[in-house]
């Protein structure tokens, strides 16, 4: 595998941030965000993982050392109640927000920066092939306008045995690619059917950002390594192209709201930003609360009910 293309944050200009996407899909930018920042997050996220014993006692948290006994991931249900809790964390919709970060996207997006206000966690338990993620495009989950990026956050130092995200180079360009999802949990491209020019990877590290676009081809490593994997990934966009509601509302059956995610928030800044944005969703409000009455399934119109009440 070749080595990502990497520029540092402070040689990066609007021209050379949007040339390296176009051209290749992706770029890896070294030292974004401050470490402190980084830390900070970690520092909540692994207290709260020692807490519920997915870490080895008698280590500092901070070590990520995995206590294998405790191994999960999606979708049991003893990792969604932990991924709950680390969702909510102020700090874990802070950092997509970190103004360093503002400043690298607007680079390439401009400056009506919609930051997509779910922030995905990626808590992953060393030695599970099934917990790693496969080749995909981020475009078949978000839907909306494809002109959006993902920036892959890592929240420490994350060489090559411990699974960082790979990038099929050049792949955006070979338009969306047929996902399977037949059996799957997740789906994904096919192994083997993934078009792109070649595969891409390596060491990135605290404080760096991997973005690329929602049509390139991605996929974790597998973490070969004895701590947990943890990092975030966050969606970007220009606040003026179409957003589909389900990335700013609660989908699922699960009961997950706002309310109980600002529960414990020290500040009001964050909350419900995107509200005081004029943006255009799609499907729209009437067009979803059609889909209630018709989709195919009594699960689909239940899907679709729960996202309309919850667009005001
Ligand atoms: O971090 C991972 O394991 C997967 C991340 C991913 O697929 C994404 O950022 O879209």
């Amino acid at each position: 595998m070749n080595p990502f293309y990497q520029i540092h944050s402070t040689d990066l200009t609007s021209s050379s941030l949007r040339d390296e996407i176009n051209t290749r899909g992706y770029a890896l930018i070294r030292d974004v965000l401050p470490l402190q920042a980084v830390n900070s997050l970690l520092r909540d996220v692994t207290q709260m993982l020692y807490a519920e014993g997915w870490l080895l006692p008698q280590h500092d948290a901070m070590e990520r050392l995995a206590n294998m006994d405790a191994a999960c991931g999606d979708p049991d249900p003893a990792f969604k109640r932990v991924y709950q809790e680390i969702f909510n964390l102020e700090l874990f919709h802070a950092l997509p927000h970190h103004s360093s970060l503002q400043r690298v996207m607007k680079m390439l997006v401009g400056d009506q920066l919609l930051i997509h206000p779910k922030p995905i966690g990626r808590l992953i338990f060393p030695h599970c092939e099934r917990l790693v993620v496969h080749a995909h495009q981020d475009y078949q989950f978000m839907g909306g306008d494809p002109q959006f990026y993902t920036a892959w956050i890592p929240l420490h130092d994350c060489p090559t045995n411990v699974g960082p995200l790979r990038i099929l180079e050049g792949s955006h360009r070979f338009g969306f690619q047929s996902h399977e999802k037949e059996n799957l949990h997740v789906p994904q491209i096919p192994p083997g059917r993934e078009l792109g020019e070649g595969w891409v990877g390596g060491q990135v590290n605290a404080g760096d950002v991997l973005i690329f676009h929602s049509l390139t081809v991605h996929a974790a490593s597998p973490n070969l390594s004895k701590e947990l994997r943890l990092s975030l990934d966050c969606r970007f966009q220009d606040s003026r192209r179409v957003l589909n509601p389900s990335n700013v509302v609660f989908a699922g059956e699960s009961g997950k709201s706002w309310e109980k995610t600002y529960a414990s928030w020290r500040s009001d800044d964050l909350k419900y930003y995107w509200k005081k944005m004029s943006l255009t969703f799609e499907p729209t409000k009437p067009e979803i609360l059609r889909l209630a009455e018709t989709a195919a399934s009594p699960s689909a119109r239940a899907k679709f009910a729960r996202i309309a009440s919850q667009l005001d």
